[in-house]
């Protein structure tokens, strides 16, 4: 198992043949709207038969709605999903829930990661962005080894394979990298999670 997710926004054919066939060899895969779209929430259920599912739908509600729609992907099998750290201090919290903190893109949370990280409580781990491993290495020494760190914007978005995990990453998000050539998930053979083995 190569520490890799795979971002499925493609069609839902082409999502179902992958997941198929990089089943053995990753550690999950990334659902996002047009997936859900396309497939109906049901394909959450359909994905996870096959390995780890992360739903990311950014969610940025008040926390009890927050809840009710996490709540619902995780009835449907997902490990997981990802939420809107702007939302802090009124974030939904609790063991499913992955904060997105800084974003692989310029944007208003470069002012404002480490305050989110440093007081968020309670939830599963960070989304940090993998093709800036510096502020990765950053966030891993103030987060210890409490939070997941997963990371996306490798390839096409410039990131290395490999440098967010040796910046302290247990993750690497990869879409269109990996979708374009399936093969590629064998230059992540032998790196490993920082500090979980599941994300
Ligand atoms: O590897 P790519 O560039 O084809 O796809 C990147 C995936 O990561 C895609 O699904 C994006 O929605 C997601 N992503 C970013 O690209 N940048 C971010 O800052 C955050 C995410 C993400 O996964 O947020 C949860």
């Amino acid at each position: 198992m190569n520490p890799v997710i795979v971002a499925l926004d493609i069609s839902l054919l082409k999502a179902l043949d992958l997941v198929k066939m990089l089943r053995e060899k990753v550690a999950g895969f990334k659902i996002g709207w047009e997936l859900i779209f396309e497939g109906g929430i049901s394909i959450v259920s359909e994905i996870s038969r096959y390995g780890n599912v992360i739903v990311d739908l950014k969610v940025a509600d008040v926390p009890h709605i927050a809840n009710r729609v996490i709540n619902k992907v995780i009835e449907k099998g997902a490990c997981c999903a990802i939420v809107h750290g702007f939302l802090y201090p009124s974030l939904p919290r609790g063991e499913n829930i992955y904060v997105l903190a800084k974003m692989t893109a310029p944007t208003l949370y470069d002012e404002v990661w480490e305050r989110i990280i440093e007081n968020v409580g309670e939830i599963r781990g960070f989304v940090l962005p993998g093709n800036q491993p510096e502020f990765i290495s950053r966030a891993r020494k103030i987060l210890g080894c409490k939070y997941r760190i997963i990371s996306p914007g490798i390839g096409a978005q410039g990131g290395q394979p490999g440098n967010a995990l040796r910046a302290g990453a247990d993750f690497e998000i990869v879409g269109r990298y990996v979708v374009e050539n399936p093969d590629r998930v064998a230059e992540w053979t032998g790196l490993r999670p920082a500090c979980f083995n599941t994300p």
